[in-house]
């Protein structure tokens, strides 16, 4: 939810919480621990000794910084910035001529996305270290991660979607993420009026092969009722095979859908058995749909291909008996959580005062007896009484989402009334609650989708800071907050900002992933078309007005570095190859003048920028990353001759040209 569409509910939120949350200080000092022993203990809890490493990493979206970061838990440290959808000058994600392909969509190159769920992949329903999955709301995306490069290594753009909202959740062994549109929009989308949403518009609710690199793949889209479909988890254990998303604006409005969509009592989770979709897609069900979007990798030599896709597998539930059913839900659900047992689902009512929980069991046995309240769209409407298991009663106002322990309790969070309430699986009770600071969104438990939460750390994700950092101007720092769930009593411990508005997060026990890093590529693997593997091989070679300069770096010069014979408006493309074989040694490259942003080229790799010069004269290149003693010295020049000028093309490296 971002923070501009939910002023209304931030104000009415802030009324509540000066009612309700005691421990508002002005000095910051809120909801800290109270006595000096508490102090220490907190500490204690998040200290991380100098050369010590986290128990856990976290990954935390970065909203709409497009942007996923990692940080440590419990210490809250940031470890790093994966560029994903938007482009990212430290390391020229985006801006190199290898990477740019990564970003192209169906409406030519979209550097930016807004960036909510990242989804560790499953193995079991367990998170396997692999990948990390996030999705891209504003121009519909899924990205793949690698986990031993921390890289995006794959992107998909879903047809048909606008708002991919409800995405990208993982399957419990990762045969598929799930992408459902926020927005509906015609389907084909075509110019018509706005008017004439009601009926005409529609959603949809997209199944993503996900199982393995450089494949992910629409395996098939189910045309729902015009609604907007805000999130999603896929069951396990009992429920697995089926996936439940949420909707709101069942009212089918388009307009003032603050109170417009807020008028019916209950909205749905459209709860979708994927399994019984693969046999009637297998039996011929459903049409071809003529679409357009983009299947983006990077390929084994680390160069992005973008490839043009033009169709798609659309059912619609009429051609697939037993596909979808609805869940009636109160009160426009944002949030839908399967707890660790498969058993549960659990939605968040954004203007609920209960925590509605549904039974699959139940739900099965419901179906079974066909005891449906009505149809919507030919969607069989399940009765709430028929499904629920129980209701979360005093569960503070505007539940959002829910994450698990393992040990029989969930964690919901309330937006309105800026609390995490902890309560029992089963009794459905309340049994304890803690403020956080403020209006929280999402929460976080490592592993606490999954079906073995690692349990110990709640991670809330609040959209309001206020008072809680030193300000900065008009905005203030995003925050988080570490808390302990390893007692009965839930206790704060720590704020620490994080980049970009945070929405959900995920964290993995760090042993699970640390030992599979790549410290470097191998030298003799790259097989980047314009690789200099050694200084014996570099050259510049000029084709009309384009110059390809064949580069290596290594401590501490480039070879060559020394170029003349550019001309104004040549097309100068610098392919940088780092020699070093070495865990942590990139070098930089920037070109004075280059509309770009460098390159940082980890070792053994093959990077390039593209440089256009303007004006005759001798331009400086560098390195940017500090590499070594005598890393101010890495350096060299380029002269620029004018537009038509004979000077010859020559380089060279230690005072010997070189040229064709
Ligand atoms: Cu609740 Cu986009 Cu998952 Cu944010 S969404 S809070
Ligand atoms: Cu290479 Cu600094």
């Amino acid at each position: 939810m971002s923070r501009s569409s939910n002023r209304g509910l931030y104000l009415l939120g802030a009324v509540l919480a000066a009612g309700t949350v005691a421990t508002y200080a002005c000095q910051g000092g809120g909801g800290s621990a109270a006595g000096a022993g508490d102090v220490a203990s907190a500490a204690q809890a998040v200290y991380v000794a100098p050369g010590a490493y986290d128990e856990f990493y976290a990954f935390m979206s970065g909203g709409f910084s497009g942007q996923l970061t990692v940080m440590g838990l419990p210490s809250g440290r940031l470890l790093k910035t994966v560029p994903v959808f938007s482009q990212y000058p430290e390391n020229g994600w985006g801006y190199t001529e290898e990477t740019k392909a990564m970003l192209e969509t169906s409406h030519g190159f979209v550097p930016w996305d807004d960036a909510h769920h990242p989804s560790l992949s499953f193995t079991d329903a367990v998170p396997d270290g692999r990948w990390i999955f996030i999705n891209g709301n504003n121009t519909p995306r899924i990205a793949r991660i690698d986990l031993t490069t921390f890289e995006t290594t794959e992107i998909i753009e879903i047809p048909n979607s606008a708002g991919n909202h409800g995405s990208p959740f993982v399957t419990p062994n990762t045969d598929y993420v799930v992408a459902s549109t926020r927005f509906s929009v015609p389907i084909p989308n075509r110019d018509m009026s706005i008017e004439e949403y009601k009926g005409n518009f529609k959603g949809t609710i997209s199944f993503v092969k996900a199982n393995a690199p450089r494949e992910m793949a629409i395996a098939f889209q189910i045309l729902m009722p015009g609604f907007n479909y805000d999130l999603a988890r896929p069951g396990k254990g009992p429920s697995d095979g089926w996936a439940f998303f949420t909707s709101y604006n069942s009212e089918e409005q388009n307009t003032l859908l603050e109170i417009n969509a807020s008028r019916a009592d209950k909205d749905f989770i459209a709860a979708v058995n994927y399994r019984r979709a693969e046999e009637c897609v297998a039996a011929g069900a459903g049409r071809t749909a003529d679409v357009r979007y983009r299947h983006n990798y990077l390929d084994e030599r680390h160069i992005a291909v973008s490839e043009p896709k033009t169709s798609v597998r659309v059912l619609e539930p009429a051609d697939c008996e037993g596909l979808v059913y609805f869940l009636p839900t109160p009160k426009s659900p944002h949030g839908v959580d399967v707890d660790p047992s498969g058993e549960y689902i659990v939605a968040g009512g954004k203007l609920a005062t209960v925590i509605p929980v549904h039974s699959f069991t139940k739900m099965t046995a419901a179906i079974q007896a066909q005891d449906f309240e009505t149809t919507v769209e030919g969607i069989p409407v399940l009765r709430y009484e028929s499904v629920m298991a129980g209701e979360v009663q005093n569960a503070g106002l505007g539940p959002l989402h829910t994450e698990f322990d393992g040990k029989g309790f969930a964690y919901t969070t309330a937006f309105i009334t800026s609390e995490v309430v902890k309560w029992q699986i089963g009794t459905w009770q309340v049994v304890d609650r803690i403020p956080v600071y403020y209006s929280v969104g999402h929460l976080m438990i490592p592993g606490g989708d999954s079906r073995q939460p690692w349990g110990k750390y709640l991670v809330a994700l609040n959209k309001i800071t206020k008072d809680r950092y030193l300000p900065t101007g008009p905005e203030l720092a995003h925050a988080a907050q570490l808390i302990d769930i390893s007692g009965d009593k839930m206790r704060l411990l720590l704020d620490f900002p994080t980049q970009g508005e945070p929405h959900y997060a995920q964290a993995i026990l760090a042993d699970v992933i640390k030992d599979k890093q790549v410290q470097f590529f191998d030298l003799a693997e790259n097989t980047h078309p314009y690789a200099a593997k050694s200084e014996a091989e570099t050259k510049v070679v000029r084709q009309g007005n384009t110059v390809h300069v064949y580069m290596t770096s290594i401590r501490s010069h480039f070879s060559p570095d020394n170029i003349e014979g550019i001309r104004v408006g040549d097309e100068v493309l610098f392919h940088v190859t780092n020699l070093e074989q070495d865990w942590d040694v990139p070098h930089g490259f920037a070109a004075m003048g280059a509309e770009n942003a460098e390159l940082l080229i980890m070792p053994g790799q093959t990077r390039t920028l593209k440089w256009v010069p303007d004006q005759p004269g001798v331009y400086p290149f560098y390195c940017t990353d500090f590499c070594s003693a005598l890393h101010q010295e890495m350096q060299g020049y380029v002269r620029v001759s004018p537009r038509g000028s004979s000077t010859p093309l020559r380089w060279g490296t230690g005072g010997t040209w070189v040229s064709n």
